[in-house]
């Protein structure tokens, strides 16, 4: 452990705010980062006062007045330095990951892979921020649109994700030409401020300004409300539960800023009797366990036929109890810890709830103890038998609690696969074509993200990420999600050197 903080360049105490290169003498309470394999305190971060995050935000207004100078394939070679800065240091990051949130190193590392993607991805697009040309009605005036830069912009994170979904908001927008303040979430600080350190190393070689990135750790009142509100911070990117963002989208909306939301999932797979069941088990094994269940994309409902129920049943809880539950660093362990007991309690809330409301557990579920599982975090992943329409399976439980809700024909599958709140990542398991038609029509599934033959969680850095309904409409990453991140402007140039206004009007003479 010791280790992985060296090599990072973290100490015991850490300061939580500051640009990555600089760090702020922070004057808020101290916070333990704690890892959930073993309830040890990894390290220590002294948080950012109200005052520390108006140091911030004037550090990130000036570094956006110099940014904004850089054009924009210049900005782009800037994150591919930063790309490779992170390639280099994968495994080390991969560790901390697994430490500090509990996924095991495969897909901690898969993590970092995610960042190294976008970066390619955002080099590319420093060459492509492509605005439209139009025909002008007016004889001899040319019309077109451009992208600028939109200013310092916050971007607020979840622990599950703590490197990654920062890096799709905050590489796509430096070659943007914005700046960025994170607030990434208190239960993954220091994952966070080690890769503030890698990238601010890049900007200061570079001899740029260092508010280009910032970072700022603390706590509600004295950060995240004030983060939130700030009218100098023109878009608030948002990842995490719905009541916050729902907060933020209402504080946002109400100064008129810009929010992009990416909120919970209740995903759905739907598996029908066309479906290539060992595949489709596979899938939902990677799905519904992948992260402890604590992915947005994870799979929490399995619309099955009910002809396949049994089999279905069957194949899963054979993959369920071969699933390796331990230390997340170790080979071998598929399912590392929840994040913390509470997690581990409300998963037993919900447990509670299902059987109340007339479910059934059919596999799991239990809490862990003994040796390392004294931690109290360590769970049994769970499937259970279910309708859609208890209120618990219309709630997303950041938990491996996986439900299995039997159907009879495609049209109720899909009516139970849009009947959640919530519209983040979806799939159907089918061999055939029309059933996967239907599926992919504006009559199927009503998520951002719908595939067939794989499951919901694992997206692809490449595609637009996000959702619809209460996963909060906001799409990150990739395809054109790059214009949240910048302002259209509509120019028309007239040099016909006559006064001819739109629309054919006629309006006095001087
Ligand atoms: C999240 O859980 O907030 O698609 C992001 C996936 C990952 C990202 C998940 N690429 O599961």
């Amino acid at each position: 452990m010791q280790d992985v903080l060296k090599n990072l360049d973290l100490s015991e105490v850490n300061p939580g705010a500051g640009t990555g290169a600089t760090w702020l003498e922070c004057g808020g309470d101290m916070l333990e980062s704690v890892s959930p394999i073993d309830g040890r305190v990894i390290a220590n971060v002294r948080q950012a006062s109200a005052s520390d995050y108006d140091q911030v935000v004037l550090k990130a207004r000036e570094a956006f007045r110099e940014w904004t100078m850089v054009p924009a394939p210049k900005r782009g070679e800037i994150v591919r330095q930063m790309g490779n800065a992170v390639r280099v240091r994968k495994r080390e990051l991969g560790a901390l990951v697994s430490l500090e949130v509990g996924k095991i190193w495969a897909e901690a590392e898969g993590e970092v892979q995610e960042v190294i993607d976008i970066c390619d991805f955002a080099v590319g697009q420093s060459r492509m921020l492509y605005g439209l040309s139009m025909h002008s009605e007016r004889a001899k005036h040319r019309m077109f649109e451009q992208y600028h830069p939109l200013g310092p912009i916050g971007v607020i994170t979840a622990f599950n994700f703590p490197l990654a979904v920062w890096s799709w908001n905050a590489m796509v927008a430096l070659v943007a030409g914005d700046t960025v303040i994170w607030k990434p979430s208190s239960k993954a600080t220091l994952t966070a401020l080690a890769i503030m350190r890698i990238m601010g190393g890049v900007l200061r070689e570079n001899k740029l300004p260092e508010g280009v990135l910032n970072i700022v750790i603390g706590n509600r009142n004295e950060v995240g409300e004030r983060l939130v509100a700030d009218p100098r911070l023109p878009l608030i990117s948002a990842t995490g539960s719905v009541a916050m963002g729902r907060h933020v989208g209402e504080v946002v909306a109400s100064r008129l800023g810009r929010s992009l939301l990416e909120l919970g999932g209740n995903n759905g797979v739907v598996v029908t009797t066309k479906a290539d069941l060992e595949l489709a088990a596979r899938a939902i094994l990677f799905g519904a366990v992948g992260t402890a269940g604590q992915r947005c994309t994870t799979i929490r409902r399995v619309i099955v036929h009910k002809e396949i129920f049994g089999p279905l049943a069957d194949a899963l809880i054979r993959a369920y109890s071969q699933v390796v539950i331990g230390n997340p660093l170790e080979d071998g362990v598929l399912m590392g810890p929840l994040i913390d007991r509470q997690a581990v309690e409300r998963m037993q809330v919900a447990l509670e709830s299902l059987k109340k409301q007339g479910g059934r557990i059919i596999y799991g579920g239990e809490v862990l103890s003994g040796g390392l599982y004294d931690a109290g975090t360590y769970v049994t992943p769970c499937i259970c038998e279910a309708r859609n329409n208890y209120p618990l399976v219309q709630e997303e439980t950041f938990a491996p609690i996986l439900y299995m809700i039997p159907y009879q024909t495609l049209e109720e599958a899909i009516q139970y696969h849009n009947g959640v709140p919530q519209g983040l990542s979806s799939a159907i398991f089918t061999n055939d074509l029309l059933e996967s038609e239907v599926f992919l029509s504006h009559m199927g599934s009503d998520c951002g993200i719908a595939n067939v033959n794989i499951g919901t969680s694992g997206a692809e850095i490449g595609g637009a990420f996000g959702g619809e309904k209460d996963t909060g409409g906001g799409r990150e990453s990739g395809s054109d999600a790059w214009k949240a991140y910048m302002r259209r402007q509509t120019c028309t140039v007239n040099w016909s050197g006559e006064m001819e206004l739109a629309q054919g009007i006629e309006f006095g003479k001087v």
